[in-house]
């Protein structure tokens, strides 16, 4: 299966619209269209989904298992919050990236807790909108890797 499934969290929909000093201009659409021309680049597809809901995300990870080979996730403020969407992660046991555009090891301290961190063998943290890009790539690195071994 080379298909991604791209999930952006809660108020990532308003990216370049609200608070550009720390997430910059560049739209949700942008973030879609970088991840998909990176792994189209190496021959995958994504689906993406960006929700304000919990549950929504977790359903569109348990159906990741049916048809995708990896994910790549920037759960926004459930980073800091959710076991729910940690088990989530954990039960559909694909490979996954946890991006963020910020860099949140400089920012408040609440942001330095991540349920997903230790269940994902990709981080790229603070590089923009580009870190999807290069999740997307390592991501697919690592999907080739458990092919061949
Ligand atoms: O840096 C990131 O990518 C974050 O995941 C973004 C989350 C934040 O809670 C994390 O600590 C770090 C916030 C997403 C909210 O996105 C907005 C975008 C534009 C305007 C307002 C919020």
């Amino acid at each position: 299966m080379r298909r991604l499934l791209l999930v952006n969290g809660p108020n990532l929909n308003l990216l370049g619209v609200r608070e550009p000093h720390i997430y910059g201009t560049d739209t949700l659409g942008d973030v879609e269209r970088v991840t998909t021309d990176a792994a189209a680049s190496r021959g995958f597809e994504v689906r993406a989904v960006q929700s304000n809901h919990e549950g929504v995300l977790i359903d569109a990870i348990h159906a990741a298992r049916e048809d995708c080979a990896g994910i790549v996730i920037n759960p926004a403020g459930l980073t800091h919050t959710s076991v729910v969407l940690a088990d989530a992660l954990k039960a559909v046991a694909l490979p996954v990236a946890e991006v963020h555009i910020s860099d949140v090891g400089s920012r408040e301290s609440f942001r330095q807790v991540s349920y997903v961190r230790d269940l994902a063998a990709v981080h790229v943290i603070g590089q923009g909108i580009a870190g999807y890009a290069q999740a997307a790539l390592r991501l697919i690195d690592v999907i080739a890797g458990q092919a061949e071994g």
